[in-house]
């Protein structure tokens, strides 16, 4: 008989070391806290609840999805296309259990999605696969993505809304970040200690961050 070929995992990205996860927990929960109690956010909150008069308690709204992570390569056990081409490279042999400094520029929050944008150093864009920005992408948004520069997807997924998978994060960063180079501005800007909070329409929110916030992160393999 033939031996098997080893398994190809669920995915392949950088994972927070366990301190640096508690830290971006607390810290980005108590920005759901800030964000709620908003008046700007609490104008929009039908796009959270579908009824103006409802509240909506933030925190408890997102389900953490651990471990958190910046997922480069979904190989979906070798279902996805191109999973066994990207785990044979020898950048990403070589990189498994090799720590990394990620560093977090935004945060985003939407109906379906809380999640931390992630911008790449060059090295760290090594890993990243080509294509995986258009991932999931619709055709109509297609044009916006290709505009942005390689590893624009980049995040960790913080929380999401009930019955939302974890890969809505990432389409709901480019989309975001489409609005943004285009002609249409920010509808709602508010200066927070944190940053620049500004309103996208349709329940989408960014917060550019004043001072991007590095952690510190190992690049693994990820199987169930
Ligand atoms: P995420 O990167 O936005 O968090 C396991 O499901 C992990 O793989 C999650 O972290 C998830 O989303 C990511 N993932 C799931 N399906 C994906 C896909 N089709 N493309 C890219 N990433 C995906």
């Amino acid at each position: 008989a033939q031996p098997k070929e080893p398994a190809l995992p669920l995915f392949y990205g950088w994972f927070l070391i366990s301190e640096v996860e508690e830290k971006i927990k607390c810290s980005t929960m108590e920005f759901l806290k800030t964000l709620d109690t908003l008046e700007a956010f609490k104008k929009h909150i039908s796009e959270f609840t579908g009824d103006a008069d409802k509240e909506v308690d933030l925190e408890q709204y997102f389900q953490t999805k651990t471990p958190l992570h910046c997922t480069t390569e979904f190989c979906d056990y070798g279902k996805a296309e191109g999973a066994k081409e990207y785990a044979e490279q020898q950048v990403v042999k070589d990189s498994c259990g090799t720590g990394t400094e990620l560093s977090v520029v935004g945060l985003i929050v939407t109906p379906r999605t809380f999640g931390a944008h992630v911008s790449l150093t060059p090295e760290q864009l090594l890993l990243w696969p080509t294509g995986a920005d258009k991932v999931g992408i619709p055709p109509a948004d297609l044009p916006g993505v290709e505009a942005l520069p390689v590893g624009s997807r980049a995040h960790v997924t913080l929380g999401c809304a009930a019955g939302v998978e974890a890969v809505q994060t990432g389409i709901d960063l480019l989309e975001i970040l489409i609005l943004q180079q285009g002609e249409e501005k920010a509808v709602t800007v508010e200066e927070l200690e944190l940053g620049t909070l500004s309103y996208m329409g349709q329940g989408r929110w960014y917060l550019a961050l004043r001072e991007p916030v590095t952690c510190d992160a190992i690049f693994s393999s990820f199987s169930e």
